[in-house]
């Protein structure tokens, strides 16, 4: 049955995204308010292995989400706030809900089957999922999470990236160790006054608003795009002092432009705000943090690869973020992301 929320669908709108074969086309067949799983399905000719198989890990992490999303809601009615009293991989202290949105997305993709191989976050090394699956995820369960007891947004970060060794060989450093380049797709999900997923395969960017009565996302921004100029800047400016002398600089130069400030501190929310609103991202190197804060793997990756389908930019503050090749699972980068024009300002300082 048809939703209010979902629109017609036609068997012109199908023919032309089967037919769809180059960006510009692709972007055509968006009709607002269809249905996350048909999107995925008529989208799938994208995909250069379109086998299925990516689509189905999509929809595993859709489900994931709506789980992790339940349990957020509910976060403030029952007793699952506050920390685990577990430390995590960077050392820090887990919340409740970091260790259940990591079991929620554990157990979707092992049960999916799509996937080998599981990079998170919470987990000192990667998870081995003992399937055939031909794809790797990246993944921070629940980022932001010290903002869960006030209330604030969070989100869910991920990449995917295509297993590089046989199927049925053992999983190698090659399977785990991409780079940013290599993600097949990526996206996030915010937990926020509504949640989204926003995701790319690689032909520009779509976002999808949940719908809690029905239980399902759909297309509710088609075909983002990230505003080549903004006049918002986040940065943790607390940590002013400790910035490099030309962080410094530039941090004066939005001050001088009458930039706004807005910083959330929930990397998800920020970003997101900037790809609607136009606006740079900036973790840069601190004395506490010498190379940043932020998860080169599952945090900055897959929102460089977002921004860079929106038409955005993302670097370190010498290359790409997605030319640097990992060398550790959970390595740390400083992080400048967001509106091109603003991110190559940032760079010439
Ligand atoms: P987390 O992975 O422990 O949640 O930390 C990542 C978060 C980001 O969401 C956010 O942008 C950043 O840490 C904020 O850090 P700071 O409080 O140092 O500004
Ligand atoms: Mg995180």
């Amino acid at each position: 049955m048809r939703t209010n929320f979902e629109p017609e669908f036609s068997p012109k709108m199908k023919v032309k995204s089967q037919a769809a074969k180059s960006m510009e086309e692709s972007r055509i067949a968006q009709p607002i308010g269809i249905a996350l799983d048909r999107f995925i399905k008529i989208n799938q000719d994208q995909f250069a292995y379109a086998s299925g198989e990516l689509s189905q890990l999509l929809r595993d992490i859709a489900l994931a989400s709506k789980v992790v999303n339940r349990e957020v809601n509910k976060a403030g009615l029952i007793d699952i706030m506050g920390q685990a009293g577990s430390i995590n991989s960077g050392g820090d202290a887990q919340q409740k809900l970091d260790v259940l949105a990591n079991i929620r997305f554990t157990r979707a993709l092992t049960k999916g089957g799509e996937a080998c191989a599981l990079i998170s976050e919470e987990t000192e090394s990667y998870v081995d999922l003992s399937n055939d699956g031909k794809y790797v995820i990246a993944i921070d369960p629940l980022d932001g999470s010290s903002n869960i007891d006030v209330n604030v947004s969070i989100g869910t970060i991920f990449s995917i990236y295509r297993r590089k060794s046989p199927v049925g060989q053992p999983i190698s450093d090659a399977d785990i160790l991409q780079k940013g380049s290599e993600q097949v797709a990526a996206g996030y999900i915010l937990y926020g006054s509504s949640t989204m997923l926003v995701y790319t395969t690689g032909h520009g960017v779509n976002g999808f608003t949940y719908d809690p009565t029905l239980g399902e996302y759909f297309l509710s921004h088609a075909d983002m795009r990230i505003p080549e100029d903004g006049k918002i800047y986040s940065i943790n400016e607390g940590s002013y002092n400790s910035f490099a002398q030309p962080v410094k600089d530039y941090v004066s130069y939005c001050k001088d432009q009458q930039y706004t400030g807005r910083y959330i501190g929930s990397l998800i929310a920020d970003f997101h705000r900037n790809l609607l609103k136009g606006g740079i991202y900036i973790y840069p190197a601190t004395a506490k943090d010498p190379n940043g804060k932020l998860r080169l793997m599952y945090e900055c990756n897959a929102l460089a690869f977002v921004a860079e389908q929106a038409g955005g930019k993302a670097t370190n503050g010498k290359i790409s973020v997605l030319d640097i090749k990992p060398k550790t699972l959970h390595e740390r980068t400083p992080f400048f992301v967001g509106s091109k024009n603003m991110v190559t300002k940032a760079e010439s300082f």
